[in-house]
């Protein structure tokens, strides 16, 4: 039996514990705290389902969704708005990445109340000290887009930007042009905000970790440090691919991006000579933070190895002050402001201009039939076709 004496003792422990508690719980950021001491005993990746509350997705980790349910929809009015912090109180760390099958767009609209059309957001407590624009090229990867734009939000939203994201469609079907769609987005979203920061962002690329502020540095910063797909580390020194971020003086300093890579490959190595031949330099976050998670893909149809690369990236010294924002011409076939993005669709034209005259009718068939056979040795060929490309590099894969 129970000695009174040791009832006593059990009952002061019992209290004892709960002031501490008590403690804990009533001073401002206890979840912090709480969760800071629950992960000293967890492993540093742990992971946690989605859709949990809260406070159990801060102590688990990694739910982009966590710290912003309580975040209210009406915006404090005028000049009482405080500036939000130097680093933002939402931030959580390490990021868990998984792609489930059956996430709609509805669903992200509803995990993101408090974006509003055309994919814009700001904090609702406080003045944000930057303002970031994600220019995300794209053509058939509205799945991939999906899952970009799903954790994308929430993730920004916990950095506290003021921020809006474009896509820039490209529109028909010849070869894709990464860069020069980011000089159209870059036009396009200066004409709609005074943005201080540019994210160049590619579609199938999720961001594991929320330190990686998206904010300029004071240099041309390269955010893609590391990708699973390269075993999180960088390929090589001078890689620049994936997701970059400029102010609008960087972009200039550099002529924009490059408007005649057309398909795979090369543009993002001479954005980064760019960078050089501008008198900057390239910075990065660290290797634990710059973490990224590619959706996997096959290689794009459209979207074939450009085999001219070589030959342009050594040309590159030559050629940047001719080829770039100064040159870039397209027309803008749509604007449309989507509630979680503004879509911009555009007529980048090809390699002959904005208005290519139509290609030439398919000669006669005996004619076919004769060629088909014995190819002229040394007659002009065309150009090598997607399907070519293709082949040659069938063992490439896609990061874009
Ligand atoms: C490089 C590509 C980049 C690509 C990375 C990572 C070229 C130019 C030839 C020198 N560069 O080899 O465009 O982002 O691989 O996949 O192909």
């Amino acid at each position: 039996m129970i000695s009174i004496q040791s009832k006593w003792r059990y009952l002061f422990m019992f209290l004892g514990i709960q002031l501490v508690v008590m403690a804990l719980l009533s001073r401002e950021g206890y979840q912090k705290r709480v969760s800071y001491f629950i992960r000293i005993f967890r492993k540093p990746d742990a992971t946690s389902s989605s859709g949990r509350n809260h406070t159990a997705a801060v102590i688990g980790g990694g739910d982009v969704y966590a710290n912003l349910s309580h975040l209210s929809k009406t915006h404090s009015q005028g000049d009482e708005m405080p500036y939000c912090p130097k680093t933002s109180p939402l931030i959580g760390g390490p990021i868990h990445v998984s792609f489930p099958s059956g996430l709609t767009t509805a669903q992200v609209q509803r995990k993101n109340p408090l974006v509003v059309r055309g994919g814009r957001y700001r904090p609702p407590d406080c003045a944000a000290r930057h303002r970031t624009a994600i220019i995300i090229p794209h053509r058939h990867r509205e799945h991939h887009l999906k899952f970009l734009l799903y954790y994308l939000h929430p993730f920004l939203q916990r950095q506290q930007l003021n921020y809006g994201i474009y896509v820039i469609h490209q529109a028909g079907n010849y070869t894709f042009n990464r860069a020069k769609l980011m000089n159209v987005g870059f036009r396009e979203a200066m004409k709609e905000e005074d943005w201080d920061c540019l994210f160049f962002h590619d579609v199938d690329l999720i961001p594991e970790d929320d330190r990686n502020t998206y904010v300029c540095d004071s240099n041309p910063k390269h955010a893609a440090i590391a990708m699973d797909k390269f075993g999180y580390k960088l390929p090589y020194k001078m890689y620049f691919g994936g997701v970059s971020a400029l102010t609008p003086l960087h972009y200039l300093k550099i002529n924009g991006f490059p408007n005649n890579y057309w398909g795979w490959g090369g543009e993002d190595d001479d954005i980064g000579v760019r960078v050089t031949l501008g008198g900057m330099y390239i910075t990065r976050p660290s290797v634990k933070v710059g973490r990224y998670k590619m959706i996997k893909h096959k290689l794009d149809k459209g979207n074939g190895v450009n085999p001219k690369r070589f030959n342009m990236l050594a040309k590159t010294r030559q050629t940047w002050r001719l080829d770039g924002m100064n040159t870039a011409e397209y027309e803008t076939i749509s604007r449309q402001y989507l509630p979680l993005y503004t879509n911009i669709t555009v007529n980048i034209g090809t390699e002959a201009g904005l208005h290519p005259p139509p290609p030439p009718p398919p000669p006669a068939k005996a004619a076919v039939e004769k060629t088909a056979h014995a190819p002229a040795k040394g007659s002009a060929q065309p150009p090598a076709t997607l399907e070519e490309s293709h082949a040659e590099n069938a063992s490439a894969t896609s990061d874009r």
